[in-house]
């Protein structure tokens, strides 16, 4: 008798759900998994209590209505990197294993942005846009790239590539991760991020570029408060990508306010998109981006999915499992 296909549920935002669905479904094929996909609206709010019961459900920030409806789950796949949004769900299946997409194309997507971002502000873009308004003929110096220092926070595949990036373009790089990395010309910290005394002090200080890419957890959210960002090198910038949850915002518009820090990238808010009252849209000294930084890409993401159902429909154990004491 032929075993029943895998029932496997999409919940996306109806504009590129089409899209999607005939990309996972063509991808399963083709790792030779034998599943039925179909599409929840992840706007509708409502549960569906006579839904159809899936296996499987790929998710990217679905409603909690999503997990009272599905009573069978076995998997939950996260289209995306960060799982923040999906663990903050109280209704979460606990005996469902959960996945992430690693890099899946999202790693280089972050690599350059962070690159464009830190040759930004190297090479005094923000300053020589402010001369311009001003008719100002003043060539700034320029420091040597080796000895201008970039940090980053959160050293997993996405971090770690970024690290690389940097390092190639010849500025020197500190990285910092809650676990010991080992990465090639990179000087790399680890420990808790609360922990100014020791090893997060030591990698934040005097840092003339802070890049986050930390994953959120309940451990590190607000972690950029006065206290780490004040030990940045005077005029240093911080560009984060990871959760705007890390940054306190009151802090940073502080310490920009008080001319320690020259300026902020922010891709991610605590609240998205950001509301139109908020004090960061009119600030000068921040280019503000609607968490755009690395997209997810749907060849590359339709693939990585497959392979890790068809690996864990035969019973392995494919990476990218979430830890969810860890939070990631
Ligand atoms: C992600 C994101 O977590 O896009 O993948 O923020």
């Amino acid at each position: 008798m032929q075993a029943k296909p895998l029932q496997v549920l999409l919940c996306a935002r109806e504009s590129n759900a089409a899209q999607w669905q005939s990309a996972l479904a063509e991808a399963l094929r083709g790792q030779g998994v034998a599943a039925e996909v179909w599409w929840r609206d992840a706007a509708q709010a409502q549960a569906d209590p006579a839904a159809r019961q899936a296996d499987v459900a790929i998710v990217w920030r679905p409603p909690a209505a999503l997990f009272d409806e599905q009573r069978q789950l076995k998997l939950v796949f996260c289209l995306g990197a960060g799982v923040d949004a999906l663990l903050a769900l109280p209704n979460l299946p606990a005996e469902a294993a959960l996945l992430r997409l690693e890099d899946a194309g999202m790693a280089g997507a972050l690599a350059e942005y962070v690159l464009a971002a830190v040759l930004r502000t190297y090479r005094g873009f923000d300053r020589y846009t402010a001369q311009q308004r001003q008719a100002s003929w003043q060539p700034l110096e320029l420091r040597d790239k080796r000895d201008y220092l970039v940090g980053v926070l959160g050293l997993g595949v996405i971090g770690g590539a970024i690290a690389a990036t940097l390092q190639q373009h010849g500025f020197r790089v500190r990285g910092f991760s809650r676990s010991k990395r080992k990465l090639e010309g990179i000087e790399c910290h680890a420990g808790d991020v609360r922990d100014f005394e020791g090893a997060f002090g030591t990698f934040l200080a005097q840092l003339d570029v802070l890049v986050s890419v930390l994953p959120l957890t309940a451990d590190n959210r607000g972690a950029l408060d006065r206290r780490a960002l004040g030990r940045l090198a005077s005029g240093a910038h911080l560009i984060n990508a990871g959760r705007g949850a890390h940054v306190v915002d009151a802090d940073l518009l502080a310490l920009l306010d008080a001319g320690h820090l020259s300026g902020a990238t922010l891709d991610v808010f605590d609240t998205e998109p950001l509301p139109a009252e908020h004090p960061f849209w009119s600030r000068p000294q921040i280019l503000l981006t609607p968490h755009v930084s690395a997209v997810t890409q749907l060849g590359p993401a339709a693939l990585q999915v497959a392979q890790k159902l068809a690996a864990w429909a035969r019973g392995g154990v494919p990476t990218g499992r979430v830890n969810r004491a860890r939070g990631y």
